[in-house]
This record gives C-alpha cells, structure tokens and sequence, in this order.
C-alpha cells in the first residue's frame, strides 16, 4: 500500500477508535474488536490466494494433459509400424502377449492333419497360429453352403430387419449399413464376380437360431479342436477378389478358427509391438477346405481374396 494511503488509513483508524471510546466504549473491548476483524480479514485473504494458487496450479496440469494426449494419438496414429489405424482402444485394453506365441515363426504352420493332442499342446491355448489343410473334409458345407443360398435363407426370414439384433454388421469398404442391405445390394453379377461388378466385402456374426442350425447341419466343431471346447456365434465373411478385411486387432473373449468354405484368402498376421523385436509378419493362404487358427486378439491382421471366385468363409470362438 502506498505510504499516504496507509497513513490515511491509520489515521481513520485512530479516529473511529477515539470517537468509540468518546462514545463510552470500554478501550480494551475496542482494541479486541479490531484484532477480531483484522484476523478474519486476513484469514479470507489467505483462502482466497490458496483457491487461486489450487485452480492455477489444476488448469496449467489439465493444459499440459491435453497437450500431451493429443501428441500421443497424433503420433500414434501416424506411426503405423507402432500401432494400426484406429486401433488405439483395442491396443490399450490388450492384455501383453507372451512373444513365444510368434517367436521363430517365418510363416504360419501348417498341417494335413493334427491330432486333439498336439493340436491343444501347440496351438489351442498358445495364440501360436496354424492352418489345418482339408480340416472340413467331412463337411458338406463346401458342396452346398453358397452365398445365394445365405442370401435366400436371411431375405426369407421373416424378421430379417431385425435380425441382426445385437449381432456385428462389417461393411468394410462398401457403404452398405446392415446385412439386409448388404444382401438387397449384392447382384448374381457380384457373386459371380464377373467383369466390370463392384468389389465387395462383408462380415457379420449370426444370430438367428434357424440359420444356425442350417449352418451345423453343412458344418461340425473342427476334430482337432479340444473335446471340452464349446462353439459360440458362427461369424461369417463374404467377398470378391480384392482387399478383404483390412489390418485390425480385435477385443472378442477367445480364439478363433475359420474355415474357407468357397474361394482362396491370404492372411497377413503382424504380431503386437512388443513382439516386435523376436517376431515377423508372417502368412497363411487358405484353400477351399482349409481351416485357420487365430488369436485375433493378439495377432493384427488382414485378409486379401485371390482371383478366381468369391471368397466364404465361416468361424467361430473357440474356449
Ligand atoms: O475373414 C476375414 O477377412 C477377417 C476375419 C476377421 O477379422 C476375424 O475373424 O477376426
Ligand atoms: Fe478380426
């Protein structure tokens, strides 16, 4: 406080005190009156510069958060040999992978047949991949599980607007929205895959009971897969020759197989980053009749469908 100001101040002071004791009041309960008022004052001057120094001191930490996310998901996302295109809440909730699950793998192994033993000893807990060639020998799936024949049995549902319910719809690259439009849009030309018909892909997880047990009368549980394991939804992908799904990583609860019913597809499997350094991309070409084995929870991965036909393909979890 400036010196006038304060002696102004003093003076005003001495002047009330003066006047109160003229007034007849006791000097002693004047002077306690003033130290009173001088505490209280002083106390809410003290509150007031420990608010602003608490809400200062909470912006500048918030300022400096924000700062910091955004540089963590710009960089992230424009870092795509760290973590894939939008893929960060799938790679934050990931559990770490074990890299023995990808360690000296230069390509996917593959078996013409394995038994329940080996099969649970190497591959079924492991997130280790495998492709059983002819694993759908004894299905009938190949001969008569066709994409029309899906596209018949969905359009005849007679709930088939609701029949996703809580299902999965993928749309890809294609703009349809659900799997109903996705059956009203794609043409004999498209199934076909004759020239000059628009590229396609889709996949989708069945919900509806009498679609599915269509499905488990052409297809069983695969015979190296563990006596106990249980088969949850079917999951289903469709597409022409092409890209198929592009490199994601999924949060499902188990691993997967899937078999190729109709046509041939590539799996590209890129391991996490912290395998990165032990681990490689690694392939896996699936023929008609195949079956591949995945943890799609731990493996990035995409599909590309080879030319010739459609590629089908059904899957399931596996526990
Ligand atoms: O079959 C495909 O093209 C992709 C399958 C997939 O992403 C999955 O099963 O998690
Ligand atoms: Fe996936």
């Amino acid at each position: 406080m400036e010196t006038h100001a304060f002696l102004k101040l003093q003076r005003e002071l001495k002047s009330l005190r003066e006047q109160a004791i003229k007034d007849s009041a006791n000097p002693e309960e004047i002077d306690e009156t003033f130290s009173q008022v001088f505490s209280e004052l002083s106390a809410k001057t003290e509150r007031n510069r420990t608010l602003t120094i608490f809400f200062g001191v909470t912006l500048t930490l918030i300022s400096c958060l924000a700062v910091a996310v955004q540089f963590l998901v710009t960089s992230v996302y424009d870092d795509p040999c760290l973590i894939y295109m939008h893929a960060l809440p799938e790679e934050l909730s990931r559990p770490i992978a074990d890299c023995s699950m990808c360690k000296d793998l230069t390509t996917v192994p593959r078996y013409d047949f394995i038994t329940k033993e080996e099969f649970e000893l190497k591959h079924a807990y492991t997130s280790q991949p495998a492709v059983i060639a002819k694993g759908t020998e004894n299905w009938t799936a190949s001969k008569n599980l066709t994409f029309s024949y899906l596209k018949e049995l969905y359009l005849a549902t007679a709930d088939v607007d609701n029949i996703q319910g809580d299902c999965a719809f993928f749309g890809y690259r294609t703009d349809f929205v659900s799997l109903k439009h996705a059956f009203e849009s794609i043409t004999t030309e498209m199934e076909n895959v004759e020239p000059g018909s628009p590229n396609w892909y889709i996949g989708w997880s069945n919900c509806d009971e009498n679609i599915s047990s269509v499905i488990h009368q052409l297809s069983s549980k695969p015979y190296f897969l563990p006596e106990r394991s249980r088969q949850y939804n079917t999951w289903i992908f469709a597409g022409s020759p092409g890209v198929g799904a592009g490199i994601h990583i999924d949060t499902v609860d188990l691993p997967s197989w899937q078999a190729q019913i109709l046509g041939r597809k590539t799996w590209t499997l890129t391991p996490p980053p912290e395998c990165e350094h032990i681990c490689q991309t690694i392939n896996a070409t699936l023929n008609q009749g195949d079956i591949i084995v995945v943890n799609t929870n731990q493996w990035y991965h995409s599909t590309t469908i080879h030319e010739g036909s459609i590629s089908l393909s059904i899957g399931s979890e596996y526990d």
